[in-house]
């Protein structure tokens, strides 16, 4: 039998891989990263044990993340991004012509530095766009200190284990929150809710009180096993939730790209949330 990967995350289910090739494996002192190739999902990245994303399923997440708040939003031209340091979340919001900045957050620069070694395809050049700011810091730290007003922010953030748990507190979010400009948007990735309950259930109980219009949305995403995955939704107005699946047609047309999961069909559908999910809201 080959070598497989066994991911660590939940205590009563793992998925497992099989490690085709590994191309990286180093324990820096922040995080351990691991990439290797699946025949399946092609190059895998992983941090702590836990799949982090894969070439094949990327597309789903950071379009869902992206283009979701950004056409809702309808003029979103100064994006945040906290973490993300793969590049795959600056790559799909700088796909929209119409942002003009991105400021990317990123707390392990060691995980820029390999991912464009290893898993290129994943940036695509958004590291040399002269639009994107990459600030090497604590995401935390920096919406303390940040005076600086965001259309969107995303959260691009590991499990709430490690050096991401502190972008899961309500301090975190409401300094996010004041960083956001009339109108704005804050989604999260906030686990796969089969699994972890509590991790959406605490989030929107924070986002209850902190936003005029709040929720999650969520999508599929094979690699986040267990069922759909959540995305946090914050707003500052119901406006962009509202949007109508004709404007966003229409916006998505007016930005040209061409995606491979987000369809303004799945935007809205994405927002119908089952029973089970919907009971984790306060
Ligand atoms: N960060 C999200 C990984 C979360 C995995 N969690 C899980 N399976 N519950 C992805 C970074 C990609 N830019």
């Amino acid at each position: 039998m080959s070598k497989r990967f066994v991911e660590t995350l939940h205590e009563s289910y793992a998925q497992s891989l099989s490690v085709d090739k590994v191309l990286y494996d180093n324990a820096s002192n922040l995080q351990h990263i691991q990439v290797f190739e699946n025949r399946r999902f092609g190059r895998v990245l992983t941090l702590d044990g836990v799949v982090q994303t894969t070439q094949g399923d990327e597309f789903i997440y950071h379009e869902m993340l992206t283009h979701v708040p950004i056409l809702a939003h309808g003029n979103a031209r100064h994006i945040l991004i906290v973490g993300g340091g793969d590049g795959g979340m600056a790559r799909e919001v700088l796909r929209h012509q119409s942002v003009e900045t991105v400021t990317m957050v990123e707390i392990d620069e060691r995980v820029i530095a390999f991912s464009k070694t290893y898993l290129p395809s994943l940036s695509d050049g958004a590291f040399d766009d002269p639009r994107l700011n990459l600030v090497i810091a604590d995401g935390a730290d920096f919406m303390i200190e940040s005076v600086d007003k965001f259309d969107v922010i995303i959260i691009d953030s590991t499990d709430p284990i490690g050096p991401g748990e502190a972008l899961f507190t309500d301090h975190f979010y409401s300094h996010a929150k004041n960083s956001l400009a009339g109108g704005g948007v804050m989604v999260t990735q906030n686990g796969v809710p089969f699994l972890q309950p509590d991790e959406l259930r605490s989030t929107m109980h924070a986002f209850q009180r902190l936003f005029v219009d709040w929720g999650c949305y969520t999508a599929c995403i094979p690699t986040y096993a267990g069922g759909p995955m959540a995305f946090g939704w914050g707003a500052l107005s119901p406006a962009p939730r509202n949007v109508s699946v004709d404007m966003l047609r229409e916006r998505l047309t007016a930005a040209r790209l061409d995606l491979a999961y987000y369809t303004p069909d799945v935007h809205k559908a994405a927002f119908s949330l089952p029973r089970y999910i919907e009971k984790l809201l306060p």
